[in-house]
Parts: C-alpha cells; sequence; structure tokens
C-alpha cells in the first residue's frame, strides 16, 4: 500500500493490478483540490512503472464511488477560476483517458456529477448492485464541467445525454448497464469481479493492447481508419506478433514479453 498520497491509496498486487482508491470517505469521496493534486502524482508513478499490466480506480467504503466535486470547496468560485479548474479537471481526466493500459472504474455506489465524469473517463466500468451514476450539476445552477457533457454524449448520443443532464436524474445500475454505461454489474465482490474483468485481458499482447485503446479512441475521427491501419501495421513488426503466432502454430500458450 502507498502512503505517498494524502487522499489516494495506490496498491499494485503479484498480477501488475494496480488499484487506486480515492480515500475521503466521510465527505463521499468527494473531489477536493488535494484529490487532484494527488491523482496527477498518481499518474506520474503509474505511466513510469512498466510493471503495472492495468488499472482499477475505486472509491473508499460501501457508499459511494465519488459523489462528485467537493461542493463546499467550489461554492465560492469565480467564473475565471471555475474556467481555470475545469480545464484542470478536463487535463487530469485525460491522462487516464490516455493511459495505454486497461482503465477500469469500479463504482461503488453513488457515482455523481465529477464522480461520473472520473468514472467515464475510464475505458471500462463495473458497477455494484447498490451503484446510482448522474450528473445532477443542473440542481446547483451548473452543466458538467469535467468532460461529463462530452463524454457521456459519446456513449449514450445526445437525446439520451441531454435528458440525463437536463433531469440530474440518477441511474440505477441496471438502467446503467442497459445503456451501455457500465460494461457489467458485479454479483459479489466488486473489486475481485473487477480484477476477474482485467486478468483475462492481462493475458494478452500489451502492445495489442495497448494500440487496441489507441485505434478505438480515434473512432469518429476523420482520421480514426488511417489511425487503425498504422497502429494495426505497427504490431506486425512486434515480438509477440511473432510469438501469438508461433504459439497459435506450435499449439502452446503465448508467452508475451511485452516487446
Ligand atoms: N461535496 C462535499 N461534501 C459532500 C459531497 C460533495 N459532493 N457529497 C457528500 N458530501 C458530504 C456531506 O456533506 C456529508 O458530510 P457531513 O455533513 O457529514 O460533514 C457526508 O458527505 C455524507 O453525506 P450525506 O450525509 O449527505 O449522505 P446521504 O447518504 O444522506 O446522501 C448523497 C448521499 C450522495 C445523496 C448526498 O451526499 C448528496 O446529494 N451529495 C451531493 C451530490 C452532488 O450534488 N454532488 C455534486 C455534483 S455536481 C467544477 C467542475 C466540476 C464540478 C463543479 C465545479 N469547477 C471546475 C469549478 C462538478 C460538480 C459536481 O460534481
Amino acid at each position: 500500500m502507498s502512503k505517498d498520497f494524502e487522499t489516494l491509496i495506490l496498491e499494485t498486487d503479484d498480477s501488475g493490478i494496480s488499484t487506486l482508491t480515492i480515500n475521503r470517505p466521510k465527505q463521499l469521496n468527494a473531489l477536493n483540490n488535494q484529490v487532484f493534486e494527488d491523482l496527477d502524482a498518481a499518474l506520474d508513478k503509474i505511466e513510469k512503472n512498466d510493471s503495472i499490466r492495468a488499472l482499477i480506480i475505486t472509491g473508499s467504503g460501501e457508499k459511494a464511488f465519488v459523489a462528485g466535486a467537493d461542493i463546499k470547496e467550489f461554492a465560492d468560485f469565480n467564473s475565471k477560476q471555475a474556467t481555470e479548474l475545469s480545464k484542470r479537471g478536463h487535463r487530469v481526466f485525460q491522462r487516464i483517458e490516455d493511459l495505454t493500459i486497461p482503465v477500469l472504474a469500479a463504482i461503488n455506489g453513488y457515482a455523481l456529477g465529477g464522480g461520473f465524469e472520473l468514472a467515464l473517463s475510464c475505458h471500462l466500468r463495473i458497477a455494484s448492485q447498490n451503484a446510482l451514476v448522474g450528473l445532477p450539476e443542473v440542481s446547483l445552477g451548473l452543466i458538467p464541467g469535467y468532460g461529463g457533457t462530452q463524454r457521456l454524449t459519446k456513449i449514450v448520443g445526445q437525446p439520451k445525454a441531454l435528458e440525463l443532464i437536463m433531469s440530474g436524474r440518477f441511474a440505477k445500475a441496471e438502467e446503467a448497464l442497459q445503456l451501455g454505461l457500465v460494461n457489467t454489474i458485479a454479483e459479489g465482490d466488486l473489486v475481485e469481479e473487477a480484477k476477474k474483468m482485467l486478468s483475462g485481458m492481462i493475458k494478452q499482447a500489451p502492445l495489442a493492447l495497448k494500440n487496441a485503446i489507441l485505434a478505438v479512441s480515434e473512432a469518429g475521427n476523420d482520421s480514426g481508419f488511417e489511425s487503425e491501419a498504422n497502429l494495426f501495421g505497427d504490431l506486425f513488426d512486434t515480438a509477440d506478433f511473432k510469438e501469438g503466432t508461433s504459439a497459435f502454430i506450435e499449439k502452446r500458450k503465448p508467452n508475451f514479453s511485452g516487446k
């Protein structure tokens, strides 16, 4: 367990799956300034550590993943401060989305406002049975400011995104699954099931996972097909492509090196 952060716990298991826990349970893990500073520092560590193969982001306690940005902290902001901090949030959440290992949000309870936006910046999402997700910013006289208007719309389309944003209502786990907002709902222990989901992925060739993340992130861009072709082609020069095809021909399991 890492004690390097005031508001986060970073742990890595023997298989290389790291778990980053937002740890302000008394405030339902609300995102304050310190959480953003700690996230930046934790991402530095994660990016530099090649032995980390996948990342789970979750919240401390049973009740909440993250119940939003810390309302007590931003209540006095003016327009200029708010715009600047929105951009900082965009930058930090984009760093999460840009990681080239699988990143899974394990949503244990409330994922509201900035908390849901954090979950949306992850590549994958698993929900606990009691999960509730939503963007209630309009109830505070605001709109989502940490990427929610963009990422939610990409996943569910304009009509559903506007319905959720303009009502500010919360969706239960089952509805979130139906809308494609979460990949699955955990039946048992959330983090165990999150690890199970990732364990199948980290057996695959790391550079293939990386290029899959990069190619999918280009979907909808004009250059998307060209990027796919290049990312696909690049993999033919890797040792893991040789290993994967040899293992198939030799009827054995591949032993990928990540090269
Ligand atoms: N901020 C600060 N404290 C929070 C919090 C939050 N978002 N959510 C909960 N807490 C605190 C409560 O104040 C309470 O603290 P004490 O009173 O015990 O000191 C403690 O956590 C436990 O909460 P409750 O007593 O309320 O627990 P309940 O089970 O009764 O209710 C709840 C759970 C999640 C329904 C309720 O806590 C709640 O409605 N929380 C607020 C949800 C919400 O509206 N979240 C904000 C969404 S808007 C920005 C960028 C982005 C944003 C804002 C600014 N800038 C760049 C400036 C994003 C805004 C949002 O996230």
